[in-house]
């Protein structure tokens, strides 16, 4: 008798990306990319059209393709769902926009303890049912895992009290110590909503989940965690009765990976600062994700080589990588040397199992 076909969250158990997620030993290092969709690839240039990208979302049909795209083209081994960590924010009306070639915009920044009643439960069935749609069209089309994710609470946070991207969230930080009773409600708040949001991408049948928060990194080890872990946790450790991988990720926090680690993940994202032995001393027995700085993705070919080289050798061989980049694509990047790069990958990356047993 044929073997039933298994869709959704136990259909990858064997995929390279499942396994590396699990410190499991595999064939290939596995390798997909932050960012893979978007404009770096003219394939996403002739379909996105414009306007905001919550209006590209919003479309089922669009939003599969656009993830699609960057799996036929690059050959990674895992697809990321075509989102926004604002999504859910737009959804409760908020009042949050994307704007083409700045990112979100908050119309009216939150100011004051009066502003937490703008946040509300979300409602997946109700709220964001074109990506629940997305998701399972994604399911029935896909040969690889689909990575849904959120915004972390603090990454979220920022943008509500900026009113948009900062180089300095001084706003931000300057309420987590001046009013840390409502700051700690504004968390409580996103934490929900982060849940809520994985949660019905998990059931809709993403076989894993990413946590960005890309901030993280303009926070002393202190404050994160005080003002910030807590509700991290809440997310991760919310979600960990469904069983798929977690994966957690920030840019310049090599001082906060060991937290990270904790906050419940299974595989800790490390930008380009730290290399990855070292990443993997502070997550401990945990799986890590990246690191190729992806400015190095518009340098001459046998640059970019030697430096994806380099990342495998510093992953040491051991199950528990999966190759990225440290952070998103850049736009300007040529897709060519990112096909080349996951072929390297997979033709020289190894990861078999430590002599004696785990790595
Ligand atoms: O309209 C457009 O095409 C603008 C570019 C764009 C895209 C392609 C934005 C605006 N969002 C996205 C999609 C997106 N956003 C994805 C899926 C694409 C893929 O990976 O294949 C993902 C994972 C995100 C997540 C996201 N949005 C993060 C976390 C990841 C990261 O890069 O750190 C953050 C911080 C955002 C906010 C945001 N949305 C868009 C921009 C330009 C930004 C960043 C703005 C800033 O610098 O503060």
């Amino acid at each position: 008798m044929p073997a039933p076909v298994v869709f959704g969250p136990v259909a990858f158990e064997e995929s390279p990306f499942m396994k590396a997620c699990r410190c499991l030993p595999s064939d290939t290092v596995p390798v997909w990319f932050m960012r893979q969709a978007g404009r770096a690839l003219p394939e996403y240039r002739q379909v996105r059209g414009e306007g905001s990208i919550l209006d590209a979302i919003a479309e089922p049909e669009l939003a599969a393709e656009i993830t699609l795209q960057p799996v036929r083209r690059y050959g990674v081994d895992a697809a990321i769902l075509f989102s926004d960590i604002v999504v859910p924010l737009a959804a409760i009306d908020v009042g949050v926009d994307v704007t083409p070639g700045h990112g979100p915009v908050v119309a009216d920044p939150f100011r004051g303890p009066e502003d937490l009643r703008r946040l509300r439960a979300l409602e997946p069935e109700e709220d964001i049912p074109h990506v629940l749609e997305t998701v399972r069209i994604l399911v029935g089309e896909l040969s690889v895992p689909l990575i849904g994710f959120a915004g972390a609470p603090f990454t979220v946070a920022s943008y509500l009290v900026e009113g948009g991207p900062s180089r300095t969230w001084a706003r931000t930080k300057a309420l987590m110590h001046s009013e840390p009773g409502w700051w700690g409600r504004l968390m409580d708040g996103l934490a929900e909503l982060a849940l809520a949001f994985l949660r019905a991408q998990v059931e809709a049948g993403a076989s894993a989940v990413q946590l960005f928060d890309s901030w993280a990194g303009a926070l002393s080890p202190d404050d994160y965690r005080q003002h910030v872990l807590p509700a991290s946790r809440r997310v991760l450790e919310g979600i960990a009765d469904l069983g798929v991988p977690r994966i957690h990720f920030g840019v310049g926090t090599g001082e906060l990976l060991t937290m990270m680690g904790e906050a419940g993940a299974d595989v800790v994202g490390v930008d380009w600062r730290v290399p990855l032995g070292e990443a993997r001393r502070r997550v401990g027995g945990r799986a890590v994700q990246g690191n190729l700085d992806p400015v190095m993705c518009l340098a001459p070919l046998e640059v970019v080589e030697a430096e994806a080289r380099r990342v495998l050798a510093q992953a040491g061989g051991l199950p528990g990588h999966i190759f990225n980049l440290g952070h998103g694509v850049m736009p300007e990047t040529d897709p060519g040397v990112l096909t080349r790069v996951a072929e390297l990958v997979h033709a020289e990356g190894r990861a078999e199992a430590a002599p004696g047993g785990s790595p």
